[in-house]
């Protein structure tokens, strides 16, 4: 991104200094991020992929109105707001100016107890403070987003169009994929069961912000997905992400098993914050598995339909994606 363009945008939210350095930020499959500093302050810049969030006018009032919330009931982490409240159109990309959380660092995979403890601890907080928001205020923004019945739709339509040598080369796998199909089936049923609550919809490891000095979360970000659903989305991404000792984009395969430590971390901590209900607490275990499923046949998906969803840097990536999550499953499942 070039300096006279990111000042524009700086302008354009009324900020009149000048930037200093800007840094691309490589994690995110969807959004372009960007830090950016002035010589007094730090801002996090976003354009967002309005392909994927074309309701993100929707979206944003759902991050403000759950925000404000927030701030009322005394939230103890942050929650960076849009500045102003507002994005900037700019040609056909839709911006986002956001304060940088100071001395934060986000990691693609765990490396203590302590930080599992501290991330669970802030879902436990955030679906704390919100259990008592009603739910129906909010828009739902992407549609079908965790829709199991949906999911394996777009599955079989990827099948029927994909290229030839992409179906030859995941052939066994989308044989392994297939038989567990009816996973997705009973997700929609417990979910479906579950209370309504706020859900963050994206609480993958490196949407945590730990403080460098300390290791402790600072906040939970990226609040595209905040929507309605079902406890399981979020307390399942977590455990996608935070049991898999190599991370997501790992090629390691054969280094791919859940880390039971971790899960049963998971699960304890955040059920100290937040009182679930008998039925949501038995299932916490199962929305790890269902996610992590869900999220393999995602990736195998977007490889099908020829890369369009997942932001990639190299041929197959999605592959190596759909199959690091798909062995993920195997170990949730022994
Ligand atoms: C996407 O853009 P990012 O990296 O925050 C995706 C999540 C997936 C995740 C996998 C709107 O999130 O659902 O879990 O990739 N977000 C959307 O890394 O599809
Ligand atoms: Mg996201």
């Amino acid at each position: 991104m070039e300096l006279k363009f990111a000042q524009s945008i700086l302008l354009g939210f009324g900020l009149k200094e000048s930037i200093v350095t800007i840094k691309k930020v490589e994690s995110g499959l969807i959004n372009s991020t960007f830090v950016l500093n002035s010589s007094n302050n730090s801002y996090i810049l976003q354009a967002i992929n309005t392909n994927i969030f074309p309701n993100y006018k929707k979206g944003l009032e759902n991050i403000l109105t759950v925000g404000n919330w927030l701030k009322r009931k005394n939230y103890p982490y942050s929650f960076p707001l849009p500045i102003k409240g507002r994005y900037l159109k700019v040609e056909n990309e839709v911006w986002r100016l956001m304060p940088y959380v100071k001395n934060s660092i986000s990691y693609n995979r765990v490396s203590s107890l302590n930080q599992v403890k501290s991330a669970a601890s802030c879902l436990g907080e955030f679906y704390h403070h919100l259990s008592d928001f009603n739910t129906e205020s909010l828009s739902i923004t992407l549609p079908n987003f965790h829709n199991g019945n949906w999911i394996i739709k777009k599955f079989e339509e990827a099948l029927l169009n994909a290229e030839q040598e992409r179906l030859l080369l995941t052939k066994s796998l989308i044989n392994e994929i297939e038989k567990e199909l009816s996973i997705l089936k009973k997700w929609d049923e417990v979910c479906n069961s579950l209370p309504k609550r706020v859900v963050h919809y994206d609480t993958k490891i490196n949407n945590f912000l730990f403080d460098k000095t300390t290791d402790e979360v600072l906040a939970l970000i990226d609040l595209d997905t905040i929507m309605p659903g079902c406890v399981l989305s979020d307390i399942g991404d977590m455990i996608r992400t935070y049991s898999n000792p190599v991370g997501e984009e790992s090629k390691e395969i054969i280094k791919v098993v859940c880390n039971m430590e971790i899960i049963n971390t998971i699960i304890q901590e955040f059920t100290k914050k937040v009182a679930l209900g008998k039925k949501e607490i038995e299932n916490l275990f199962f929305g790890g598995m269902a996610i992590t499923f869900m999220q393999s046949v995602r990736f195998l998906t977007d490889y099908l339909n020829g890369d369009s969803y997942y932001k990639t840097s190299y041929k197959d990536q999605n592959l190596v994606r759909a199959k690091n999550q798909w062995a993920l499953y195997k170990s949730l499942k022994n």
